[in-house]
């Protein structure tokens, strides 16, 4: 009697896809412990990042928005498994160039991460470790094929089994493990500012239901950059560097930082790729150091017309160096709303420049600052069709009322903003109406958005409101639409509402 039971290749392409599964689960486990850019699908996921074309990324970008990053992966992950069922499959008849295809996609994987800025060879691990795991999956697999058909089930559950551990333990580990720095930024005391925010006066804040808050929590203020996993930068080893066109280099550590002259300031943060009306804007309270009096201890040349800040993931952005002296309070920030910078906003330290877009002036996991030319030197977003360095455009938003409001007396409301200018007047026009002057909130300076109000004694039926600012120089916002590429979006923000 013939005992051997041989897997149909559906069972084949199910070992396929748990073994490859279960050894991306490892491989993300080794990088949570040590270094969690270098998961396969996080170092792939960057790559395709960094060489896809500039039209494709735009296109895409336009399309999901925010959820670009958790596309990708998504979309990555799923094509790793595919692949690795059909590994699965080919392997039941051809062992070699089955295993042959896992170590490709390994080798892949491993140069990804290998050449990732600011990780070093130790980064190939993780997806070397992630092939190996899949070849001894399907390897011991093979030789259980011929199982009756419950032993088979059971080793395809093993391996189900072992992707889910490790990926709960990678989660565990990015919190609590030992290259998760969740637990040093708690330990951090910031110090009290040694030259407070001026407060913006007592209305600053109109508190009307739906309207953004005049300082947003830092779990609510938009995230913007090019990480796929953020940079865990452990504040034991960091350091900022000062280099290029300067008298002398400097160095400092964060407790450097810390140790210098504190100023606190309020400063709203706008992307440049917000649409009109859109959410990548927001105002906080930072703490840091001024980012004027550093530099000036390293002596620039004159003739450095721009700062090149660079993250520890590689990205880089340039401001002009004239913008930063020019008595602003630009900054590099260490606390932001009276805590520790998170870690998806900086951590340790950031630059914060009032009256330019994060792309030229923002930069994150600060790590270097180097004085050069913008003849000399083109940041990360320049050279992908973004333009140099432009003051912001005006912008006003209407938050509320959204789509519908009851009859009666209607809040309308929201921010406007135009940095470093600031806003003098808000005005909102109701259907073919004239333009209505707002009510505008207290700020203490021109660095922050202003929320405006109306009380608008609504009649029923359907309505299109219309907002337009004006900023501190007296300049109305123009009506006219543009786009986000290459320096901002204008164009006026208008709401559809129905009331009753
Ligand atoms: N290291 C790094 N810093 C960065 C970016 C980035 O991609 N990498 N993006 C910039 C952009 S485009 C913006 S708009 C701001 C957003 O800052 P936030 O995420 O804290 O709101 O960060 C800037 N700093
Ligand atoms: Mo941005």
């Amino acid at each position: 009697m013939n005992t051997t039971h041989h897997a149909p290749p559906r069972s084949w392409a199910a070992a396929g896809l748990l073994a490859t599964v279960a050894g991306l689960a490892i491989g993300h486990l080794a990088a949570a412990l040590y270094e969690p850019r270098s998961a396969p699908l996080s170092a792939l996921s960057d790559a395709v990042v960094a060489v896809v074309p500039l039209e494709v990324s735009h296109w895409f970008i336009e399309l999901v928005g925010t959820l670009d990053k958790p596309l990708l992966i998504a979309g990555l992950l799923v094509g790793i498994a595919v692949v690795g069922a059909g590994v699965g499959v080919l392997w039941r008849t051809r062992p070699w160039p089955a295993r042959i295809a896992v170590a490709v996609l390994a080798l892949v994987g491993a140069a990804a991460a290998f050449t990732r800025p600011g990780l070093g060879v130790e980064a190939v691990v993780p997806s070397l470790l992630a092939g190996a795991v899949t070849i001894l999956g399907l390897q011991l697999w093979g030789s259980r094929s011929q199982a009756e058909e419950s032993g088979r089930r059971g080793f395809l559950m093993v391996l189900g089994g072992v992707a889910a551990a490790g990926f709960a333990a990678s989660w565990w580990a990015g919190r609590s493990g030992p290259a998760g720095v969740e637990a040093q930024r708690d330990a951090v005391k910031l110090p009290e500012a040694d030259v407070p925010a001026v407060e913006p006066g007592p209305v600053a804040d109109f508190e009307v239901d739906g309207l953004a808050p005049y300082r947003v929590p830092n779990g609510d203020f938009y995230r913007i950059d090019t990480a796929i996993t953020v940079p865990q930068v452990d504040v034991d080893t960091w350091t900022l560097r000062v280099h290029g066109m300067v008298d002398k280099e400097l160095t400092f550590t964060f407790d450097d930082l810390l140790g210098r002259e504190l100023i606190e300031r309020d400063v709203t943060l706008a992307c440049v790729s917000n649409q009109v009306g859109g959410d990548l804007v927001g105002n906080a309270r930072w703490l840091g150091v001024s980012l004027a009096d550093l530099l000036a201890e390293a002596g620039p040349d004159p003739a450095a017309d721009q700062l090149v800040s660079r993250s520890t993931d590689g990205w880089t952005a340039g401001s002009p160096t004239q913008l930063v002296f020019d008595g602003r309070d630009a900054m590099i920030a260490v606390g932001m709303n009276g805590q520790p910078l998170p870690l998806d906003h900086g951590w340790p330290a950031r630059l914060v420049i009032p009256g330019l877009y994060g792309y030229v002036s923002a930069t994150k996991w600060l790590t270097e600052l180097e004085l050069t030319t913008f003849d000399s030197y083109d940041a990360y977003w320049i050279t992908r069709g973004w333009s140099e360095p432009r003051p912001i455009k005006t912008q006003s938003r209407i938050d509320t009322p959204k789509s519908k409001a009851g009859t009666g007396t209607v809040a309308v409301a929201g921010v406007a903003w135009a940095q470093h200018r600031g806003i003098s007047a808000v005005e909102l026009k109701i259907d073919g109406g004239e333009w209505l002057p707002c009510e505008l909130s207290d700020v203490a300076t021109g660095d922050t958005w202003r929320q405006w109000r109306y009380e608008w004694d609504a009649p029923e039926g359907d309505h299109t409101l219309t907002v337009r600012a004006t900023d501190g120089e007296g300049e109305v916002q123009t009506s006219t639409v543009q786009g986000v590429i290459p320096d901002g979006a204008t164009g006026l923000h208008t709401v559809d509402v129905t009331i009753g």
